[in-house]
């Protein structure tokens, strides 16, 4: 694979760097997964698969479908006769920052993406149930704090950043659908936390290192209180939506207007105050139903300008 221009990689046919993907290949509205076997599971809703024919954990014949050398699975349909993507991106800000701009560079018009991921709850929301954040901060660990140098008295050992907002309508939305489909007491709101770790700067007690992080979800509920789910994406998908251009900015001080609708929404797999994880018989339950809602929300959305989409893959 050879890729020309080192500020923005792509190689001969267009395609990025990380999520293979090339213009046309790629509709406007996106629901991003972690888990290429969520996006495989989701894929059995869009028009035209044949379910009773179609080996559970392939991805069916009649839509488009690309797999990375970075492990991005990007599938491309209609659902209700609508084109969508899914795009399975792994895990961690990273994967999400490379999701977002490369599919951003190579799709025209505005753009929905919507996240359906697994967290953890500290709120009473229980394993199995649905959390719709409409806001996100970042939880990082202060690398500093932990130097031999460092004075402890005057750090602290994790830095969280301000709130970033989902897509107001896409948060109702979400909240909507995932009520029809799993019932209203399934379903909560609050601001999420993405962490860049699973283990220390989400609180979990690791012996084998110094985390200094026996506090940390008194400073989490003290930074916001309705601080209610950790995960590892969704800050970064709020951050780069509210940055994003509807055409590169021509000066510093101009208004930018974003091209990119994001929202949220999460399965509690861990339920951090009763040490409870979900099981697999859950997780099949209940990943299809909220999936469908995902789905229902992403093509009830308006994009704004729909004269300016365009057809893709897979249509
Ligand atoms: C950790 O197990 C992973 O699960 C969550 C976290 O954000 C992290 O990526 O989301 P996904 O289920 O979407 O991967
Ligand atoms: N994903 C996370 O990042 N944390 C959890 O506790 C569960 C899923």
């Amino acid at each position: 694979m050879s890729m020309t221009n080192a500020n923005f990689p792509m190689d001969a046919e267009g395609r990025t760097y990380h999520v293979g993907v090339k213009r046309g290949e790629l509709a406007n509205r996106i629901l991003t997964v972690g888990d290429p076997a969520r996006a495989i599971v989701l894929s059995r809703w869009l028009d035209g698969v044949d379910v009773i024919n179609t080996p559970p954990k392939t991805v069916p014949s009649n839509l488009f479908s690309f797999a990375s050398h970075r492990g991005f699975l990007t599938i491309t349909g209609r659902y209700k006769g609508v084109p969508v993507s899914i795009v399975a991106i792994g895990m961690g800000i990273s994967m999400m920052d490379f999701f977002v701009r490369e599919c951003r560079a190579v799709v025209d018009g505005p753009m929905i993406m919507i996240r359906f991921g697994s967290c953890g709850s500290l709120s009473d929301a229980t394993v199995g149930d649905i959390c719709v954040p409409h806001g996100s901060y970042l939880v990082q660990r202060n690398y500093n704090y932990f130097s031999a140098d460092n004075d402890r008295d005057s750090a602290k050992p994790y830095h969280l950043s301000k709130i970033d907002e989902a897509d107001p309508e896409i948060t109702a939305t979400l909240v909507k659908n995932m009520s029809a489909h799993l019932g209203k007491e399934h379903v909560w709101s609050g601001v999420n936390a993405t962490a860049d770790s699973f283990y220390s700067s989400q609180g979990r007690q690791d012996m084998n290192f110094e985390d200094v992080n026996q506090d940390l979800f008194d400073e989490l509920v003290k930074h916001d209180a309705s601080t209610s789910t950790l995960e590892m994406e969704t800050f970064m998908l709020y951050h780069l939506a509210k940055s994003s251009t509807t055409a590169p900015l021509k000066r510093k001080d101009e208004a930018q207007v974003s091209s990119i609708k994001a929202g949220a929404c999460m399965m509690v797999f861990a339920q951090r105050k009763s040490n409870a994880f979900i099981t697999k018989d859950d997780v099949a339950r209940v990943e299809p139903l909220a999936g469908r809602a995902v789905f229902d929300s992403l093509v009830e959305v308006s994009l704004g300008d729909e004269a300016d989409l365009h057809e893709v893959a897979g249509s």
